[in-house]
């Protein structure tokens, strides 16, 4: 999987830290048309997955069941994911309806989505029910609320979101924090360059992550999807990396002066 190089910096820095057992969410944004007639555009990705991991569906047709339409209602809503190795969570993810436009809409493989990922590519994230279809806004501006989180944990958000088509679209990801802190990165999705040589003019080789996010007072984390260029922006899928906070220093200083100290009166 490639990543930008600031994501892979801080990569470094944060697993000198970071435990192994990191919970890690899947969401598959898109579609659930697959029995239309004349070509469907997504599909549930089913769990466990081809690597034994387990999936969250945010399908349009969960809240808008007309094949036809591709509107998201702008205040949908999935709640209670399960991480990928199928524990439960508190965890949800709220669109937001922010400037009362039509900011949420889903399609999929008719309209560029990616069919065969090459996991040589994007890893374990080359699910094709997972790649094939996606959210979108021709908005300057879609924005959710990653929800019930743990206040106490830092989170990473990696995207990966594809079109293939001829013009040059990006799509920006970004996040305030509880410190304030302004995180985004830029994906390319569409248009020359956006691929490998298997598919020039879609995204089918990167994924951008915005790291060590602090939730804020209510336990949540807003993402802007902002529409960079090419006058539309995408989110297929959205994996959610749950850093747990690593043991209290102090604590560890506590017990080695106590066992100075113990050592040093046994010579008394
Ligand atoms: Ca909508
Ligand atoms: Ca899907
Ligand atoms: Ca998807
Ligand atoms: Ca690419």
């Amino acid at each position: 999987m490639k990543t930008t190089a600031f994501s892979l910096l801080l990569l470094a820095v944060l697993g000198s830290s970071t435990p192994a057992d990191a919970a890690r969410y899947l969401i598959d944004f898109g579609r659930d048309d697959v029995n239309t007639a004349g070509g469907s555009q997504g599909a549930i990705t089913p769990s466990p997955d081809v690597n034994g991991h387990y999936w969250n569906n945010f399908n349009k047709e969960d809240f808008n069941a007309n094949t036809g339409s591709l509107d998201v209602p702008d205040t949908a809503a999935i709640s209670g994911l399960v991480d990928d190795a199928n524990v439960a969570s508190g965890i949800g993810i709220q669109l937001l309806d922010s400037t009362g436009n039509n900011e949420w809409e889903a399609n999929g493989a008719v309209n560029g989505g990616l069919l065969g990922p090459d996991s040589g590519l994007l890893g374990d994230l080359a699910i094709e029910t997972a790649t094939r279809d996606y959210f979108f806004t021709t908005q300057a501006s879609a924005s959710f609320v990653v929800n019930g989180l743990n206040p106490l944990s830092t989170y990473d958000l990696e995207f990966f979101a594809t079109r293939d088509t001829g013009s040059t679209r990006e799509t920006q990801y970004r996040a305030t924090d509880a410190n304030g802190s302004v995180l985004s990165a830029i994906l390319q999705t569409s248009g020359s360059g956006a691929g490998s040589a298997a598919h020039p003019n879609g995204n089918d080789d990167d994924t951008v992550a915005i790291m060590g996010l602090v939730p804020d007072g209510s336990n949540s984390i807003t993402v802007d999807m902002l529409t960079v260029s090419g006058g539309f922006s995408y989110v297929g899928i959205l994996q959610i990396t749950e850093n747990p906070v690593p043991e209290p220093a102090t604590g560890l200083l506590l017990t080695l002066g106590g066992v100075v100290f113990a050592a040093m009166r046994r010579r008394v």
